[in-house]
């Protein structure tokens, strides 16, 4: 067996958690004195725990695989020879999925990683935290003394903070296909992020087919900012991309924004206008000025189809209402129309998202309110998190990763202030609205709003490394975060992005 060399931090057994290579930080991670583990021919995965996991199983192989650069099989034979990677679940561990936010999410989430030089041992809560093992597994992988990739010898014992650990991503402004979604979750998979939140609808454009409704994407699909080029999901598509999160244990949560922001809406169905007329499309960048009408008969109607279609699309247990950024409505009719869109989301079974702006609607049990506008009073939103609602954490100058990095970044936007790489990392979630107590803190989501970004490598260039910081902050605890120790294991995940083929930006303050 070869010893783990390479980066300064390998080898060194009983040092702190800052130099083990892991983001986000584990609950605690210690080398041990010992040979590394040799990821070479031979390797194989063996499952201990439910048939229900193997296909968790198998993608956990592959995960490691792809580190390593290795094709390993997943064997049902356990023996004593070299290089066998066993991971053990409870009997009852094979569901997938954000099912629950909580302490029993939390717990199938945890994992424990042993290294020794002839096996490795993974015992996880549940399937979600075998995938986080094999991400962290896959951030270990290095080069030892001969050439041959391996995993130094380790303990590492790892649960998550909160259980909400998202992304939010503007597909409405600017378009950007499955293709490019399927990178954002693989990057979102090793940062073991759990939910991508899709803001499908705005002035700009609508990006989901809905069959009860037709015309959404064939007159609003094509449509975005400056007239660029649009695009839209299929049902197949979005079930394909459905798919493909799962397995890697994310979530999707559609989003319809309502009853503003619905521009593309109005521009197909001119049913939806006071006028009876179509709007004109829209490709700029203003808000607020767009409205549905609770006078109108084919509202309602028209909020019951699209609901039911989205509800029907998506597996997980959310659909987002948007709310958010009515500029020509008064409260009582937007408080209508969110508790008519709420009632409808629930009635297909759905629990209720929304932007700040609908605290104060009848949104219904379990409901999740997503802050994110620091200038605003907060007193409905902690009325609302007292008669039961989660709190989703967004706030704008830490998470909003569409802003600039600093004035000379050439995209973004600034309204909210400038945003590094350490204000994304430096903050206390549970100081954004303190009067809100921990337990009703359901997570953190960045966002990503596309106004000023039209290609994948505008996307990633302000996503990375700011949303690693953002999932450190929501999964290690708070005597873990450390700046310091953040910025010296970052740099090796870039070197990860760079294998992957997607951007980041060298930010101030790391040595990259
Ligand atoms: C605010 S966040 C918005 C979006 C913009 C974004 C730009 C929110 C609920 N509304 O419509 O795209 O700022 O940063």
């Amino acid at each position: 067996m070869t010893r783990g060399r390479g980066p300064a931090w390998s080898g060194q057994a009983g040092s702190t958690v800052g130099s083990v290579p892991i983001v986000p930080a584990p609950v605690s991670a210690e080398w041990r004195e010992d040979e590394a583990f040799a990821l070479s021919a031979g390797v194989r995965v063996l499952l201990d725990g439910p048939t229900g996991a193997t296909p968790v199983a198998a993608r956990f192989a592959e995960v490691l695989g792809a580190a390593a650069g290795l094709e390993i099989p997943v064997t049902a034979v356990e023996d004593d020879a070299p290089g066998l990677v066993v991971l053990r679940l409870p009997a009852d561990a094979v569901e997938l999925g954000l099912h629950r936010v909580g302490p029993a999410r939390l717990e199938a989430e945890s994992y424990r990683i042993d290294v020794g030089p002839d096996r490795i041992l993974v015992t996880a809560g549940g399937v979600e935290g075998l995938l986080h093992a094999a991400a962290s597994l896959g951030q270990l992988v290095t080069t030892g003394a001969d050439g041959v990739p391996v995993v130094p010898a380790v303990l590492v014992e790892d649960a998550p903070r909160f259980a909400w650990r998202g992304l939010s991503v503007d597909v409405a402004r600017h378009f950007f296909g499955p293709a490019v979604l399927r990178q954002v979750i693989d990057v979102m998979a090793q940062l073991k992020l759990t939910v991508l939140h899709l803001h499908l609808t705005d002035d700009q454009g609508w990006r989901l087919e809905v069959p009860s409704r037709p015309l959404l994407t064939e007159r609003s699909g094509s449509t975005a900012v400056d007239g660029d080029p649009g695009g839209w999901y299929s049902v197949a598509d979005f079930a394909e991309l459905t798919d493909y999160a799962r397995e890697r244990g994310v979530v999707l949560v559609p989003e319809i924004d309502l009853p503003g922001h619905v521009n593309a809406a109005l521009h197909a169905y001119g049913e939806l206008t006071p006028s009876g007329r179509p709007a004109q499309e829209f490709t700029g960048i203003d808000v607020g000025f767009s409205r549905l009408d609770a006078a109108l008969a084919s509202t309602a109607p028209f909020l019951q189809d699209v609901l039911a279609d989205v509800a029907a699309m998506t597996d997980g247990p959310y659909v987002h209402l948007g709310g958010d950024e009515v500029l020509t409505m008064d409260a009582a009719e937007h408080r209508a129309l969110v508790g008519l869109a709420a009632t409808q989301v629930r009635a297909a079974g759905k629990t209720v998202v929304g932007w700040q702006e609908v605290a104060g609607a009848e949104l219904g049990p379990g409901a999740v309110l997503q802050f994110w506008d620091e200038r605003e009073d907060t007193a409905r939103v902690v009325a609302a998190v007292q008669a039961g609602a989660g709190l989703l954490l967004s706030p704008a100058r830490r998470v909003y990763l569409d802003m600039k990095y600093d004035p000379s970044t050439p995209l973004g936007l600034e309204w909210a202030g400038t945003t590094e790489l350490r204000d994304a990392y430096s903050w206390d979630p549970l100081a954004v609205i303190p009067e809100v107590p921990a337990e009703s803190v359901v997570g953190i989501e960045a966002t990503v709003w596309t106004e000023t970004l039209r290609t994948a490598d505008d996307l990633f260039s302000m996503l990375l490394p700011r949303l690693a910081a953002v999932a450190e902050v929501a999964w290690s605890a708070p005597e873990r975060l450390d700046w310091d120790g953040f910025a010296e294991r970052v740099p090796a995940l870039a070197r990860r992005w760079n294998v992957a083929g997607v951007a980041w930006h060298r930010a101030a303050d790391v040595e990259w």
